[in-house]
């Protein structure tokens, strides 16, 4: 059956013939530059470490024809791009072309500060929109991008500039990936418009080919969700052999062609065409003269000329597009097409030989030599090609990398700390001091959370800020009169996006937010909350957010086996590791309400710095942290009410804090034991700390508020000095400077014991690291607390332990 929405027979709008001759050189350009940048890599250059480029050249090739008819014709400078991770050799071809890209990156794809082999946003030079590689998230990158750009207009903001379309190009195995029907759900559910998605239809994933008519499948999901959806099935000349007579017969048998076959067919080319076609139909008159007009040749080009590789009507398609609604256009194409190895099964990985690249150079008419030359092989003058390339609409606009001016962060940030209470609910009580104010700071916050908004104390704030939504829509329920704690109003100026439960649409949407200051040209600070242990349900989106550098503060809540009567499914253990060892995110577990404040004053600083010195930023000399260079927060909370510490938030409390940890006790001169804390355990902390000071002396306790801070201080002073800085002293070794060398240190806290255990390497005491290793279950905090060895009882007898003296007297009172 054929697709219901062919493009064939759309009009092309203001593009003359000449433009497309032009455009079917730089085709060939894309192409060849794409091939000869692989095969440079993997034959010219010498890396000594034999590793061979895969999953590019038959990726590329198959996209080939699309990203000209995009790059070249169909973008304005407002739109932006996901690029299918393979096709990272014909972005960087493109670029150059458009003079954006230098030769030397492209000789160094793939290598040390060469042109990246997945585009990436932070390590390429030419301009990449979203970084993609890790299959799935750049797609829904570009949905929650464009929701992004829609909340930025309904506040008022960046309307100077055109809208831009969100557009992903992606493999149609990529479709695989759960998180991309996660992001179709929501996306319209907030009403998505302005999003194109480009399906690479090769029917080739990396090991196989897919399954017959999953197209139909995707066209039904798509349309069911309110997309247009366009269907690039025939090229021109095979809608024109369709029209010859016979024509409808070879239609109806490219139709019914299993994938399977038909990519066989491409690779064996013209002869094995013609033999399989007279088999199956050629006895049916008018057919078999359309097949025997053609040469082996000709057959093949009929054959291979599927909608993804004609330029016609690809454009065509693109510029019938007359609303903003999202669209999905499916493209079939041929992978690794024009080269030796399309259609193969195995091509995923393919690469060509050094002869059949040498024979592929000849027929695109490439002199050695002159392999990277912009115009070489290209029938048209150089100055044709180079005029049409200047007036590229694409590239005509300047800078699309934009910035916004900070936002100031005044210092403090009041809130009133009730005697006893958690850093939840602290939490919650700062948010709702910010929501009453309008101030700087409290306009470009937004919040979002997959349906746990409440649950993580972001009612207040919300009942104060409304929900957004382009358009308006009232709580029933107050209008009904019904009472409620909460006021779930939509406007086009709310502050607060409301997300189903998908943890992976939250870290894409907090990606997508997290860029606005790049690409609306307008800063946002969002705030993202969810509970603590399903951050590693959307882990991979997390790291994508920071690898493209995305800004925003992530706050989870509850956390940990304090958590206690929910069990063991919802008790985070690997989380604070997740803190450390997550690039780009800082990690902060504050134990006091103080504490939070002072840190998510600092946060919505840092969220904003980009000082970038060179790519890996420099650290500052005081804490050996990358502090100017920015990045995102991490802020693990907790529901547990604890008794308040009332203080004074001095100048130097407020820096210690920040910079991961401060001395709740001094250790004296004597110190046998220190006690080293993070988070909700500090009662047991204090209270251990308390119970052995009569047998152990000058006991120190130190409350640590950013393991990941202090951890990453000391390794980069460590590297310092190893490079010649003799002076280099991070935050922690300063803290330590006093101890004695025979103190021992209990560290706890409630996550994984690694966590802290690192510790004793700094001055090289010994560390007793307690913590949870194992799943929790339900309990009371107390019994839980108890079983899994993080009371005081535990930390006094690990400090008995660890630092040997007389019995610890209190030991048996708790
Ligand atoms: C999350 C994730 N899983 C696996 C991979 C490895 N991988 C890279 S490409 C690919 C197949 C892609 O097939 P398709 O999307 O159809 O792309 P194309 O045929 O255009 O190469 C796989 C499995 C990945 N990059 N990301
Ligand atoms: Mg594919």
């Amino acid at each position: 059956m054929a697709p219901s929405s062919l493009a064939r027979d759309l009009p092309i709008k203001d593009l003359a013939m000449k433009d497309l001759a032009i455009l079917a050189e730089l085709e060939r350009k894309v192409l060849w530059l794409a091939t000869w940048t692989i095969h440079h890599a993997n034959h010219l250059r010498d890396n000594g470490d034999g590793l061979k480029v895969g999953g590019h050249q038959a990726s590329s090739a198959s996209l080939a024809t699309i990203m000209t008819a995009l790059y070249f014709h169909s973008l304005r400078p407002a739109d932006r791009v996901a690029v299918k991770p393979h096709a990272a050799p014909n972005f960087h071809a493109i670029q150059y072309l458009l003079g954006r890209q230098s030769r030397a990156k492209l000789e160094d794809f793939r290598g040390y500060k060469g042109a990246q082999s997945y585009p990436s946003r932070t390590k390429d030079t030419d301009d990449v929109d979203f970084s993609t590689g890790s299959v799935g998230l750049g797609v829904a990158q570009t949905l929650f991008s464009s929701l992004a750009q829609d909340y930025v207009r309904a506040h008022g903001w960046g309307r100077k500039r055109p809208e831009g379309r969100m557009i992903a190009l992606l493999g149609d195995a990529e479709l695989d990936e759960g998180n991309i029907f996660e992001a179709i759900l929501e996306g319209w559910k907030q009403g998505l418009r302005n999003c194109w998605w480009i399906v690479d239809y090769n029917r080739q994933s990396l090991d196989a080919v897919v399954r017959e008519g999953l197209w139909e499948r995707y066209e039904n999901l798509f349309r069911n969700f309110g997309w247009d959806v366009v269907v690039l099935k025939y090229g021109a000349l095979q809608q024109a052999a369709f029209a010859e007579p016979g024509g409808e017969v070879l239609r109806q048998w490219i139709d019914n062609c299993p994938n399977q076959l038909y990519s066989a067919l491409v690779f064996q080319g013209g002869a094995a065409w013609r033999k399989r076609l007279n088999d199956e139909i050629g006895d049916q008159g008018p057919v078999t003269r359309l097949i025997e007009r053609r040469s082996d040749d000709d057959l093949s080009q009929l054959m291979n000329n599927l909608g993804g590789h004609d330029l016609a009507s690809i454009i065509a398609a693109f510029d019938a597009v007359d609303h903003d609604r999202p669209v999905c256009f499916i493209a079939y194409t041929i992978k690794g097409y024009g080269l030796p190895f399309a259609g193969h099964k195995d091509n995923h990985a393919g690469l060509m030989t050094p002869a059949q690249t040498e024979t592929f150079q000849r027929l695109m008419n490439i002199r050695p030599g002159h392999e990277w030359d912009p115009f070489e092989g290209l029938s048209q003058p150089a100055e044709n090609i180079q005029a049409f390339l200047n007036s590229v609409p694409f590239a005509s606009g300047g800078e699309r990398r934009l910035q916004a001016a900070r936002i100031a962060v005044p210092a403090d940030l009041p809130v009133p700390i009730q005697p006893k209470t958690s850093t939840q609910a602290g939490f919650g009580a700062l948010l709702n001091e910010i929501a009453r104010h309008d101030t700087p700071l409290a306009a470009p916050i937004v919040t979002t959370s997959p349906d746990v908004t409440v649950s993580t104390s972001l009612g207040s704030w919300v009942n104060r800020r409304g929900l957004f939504a382009r358009e308006a829509l009232a709580d029933t329920f107050k209008s009904e009169r019904i009472p409620s704690t909460f006021n779930w109003d939509f406007s086009p100026t709310g502050q607060h996006i409301e997300l189903g439960i998908a943890e992976m649409n939250l870290f894409i949407a907090l990606s997508a937010l997290g860029l606005s200051h790049a690409i609306n040209g307008e800063r946002l600070l969002p705030i993202g909350t969810l509970y603590d242990p399903f951050i590693a349900r959307g882990l991979d989106a997390l790291n994508y957010a920071c690898y493209q550098d995305a800004r925003f503060i992530l706050v989870a809540t509850p956390s940990g086996i304090t958590l206690a009567p929910e069990g063991g499914a919802h008790q985070s253990i690997a989380e604070p590791l997740i803190g450390i060892a997550q690039d780009g995110l800082a990690a902060f577990e504050p134990g006091y309400v103080d504490e939070l404040a002072a840190i998510l004053a600092f946060a919505f600083d840092y969220i904003q710095r980009d000082a970038q010195k060179d790519a890996e930023g420099e650290p500052s000399e005081r804490n050996w942290l990358r502090d100017e260079t920015g990045g995102s927060i991490y802020l693990r909370l907790s529901t547990r009410p604890i008794e308040q510490i009332e203080r004074p938030m001095t100048p130097a409390l407020r820096q210690a804090i920040v910079d991961g940890a401060y001395w709740l006790r001094e250790p004296g001169p004597n110190c046998q034991v220190v006690v080293a804390y993070t988070g909700a355990v500090a009662p047991e902390a204090i209270q251990a700390v308390g119970l052995m000071a009569e047998d152990r002396r000058d006991v120190g306790l130190l409350a640590i508020t950013s393991a990941d801070r202090l951890n990453a201080g000391w390794t980069a002073a460590c590297r310092a000095r190893e490079r010649g800085l003799v002076h280099a002293r991070c935050h922690i070794e300063r803290l330590f400077a006093g101890l004695p060398r025979h103190c021992g240190i209990v560290s706890v806290l409630d996550g994984h014991p690694a966590t802290l255990a690192w510790l004793g390497a700094v001055q090289g005491h010994r560390v007793r690291p307690l913590g949870v290793e194992h799943f929790g279950q339900t309990g009371s905090i107390e019994d839980l607390y108890r079983h899994y060895g993080i009371d005081a009882h535990a930390i006094i007898a690990a400090a008995e332990t660890i630092a040997p003296g007389r019995p610890i007297r209190h030991l048996g009172v708790v």
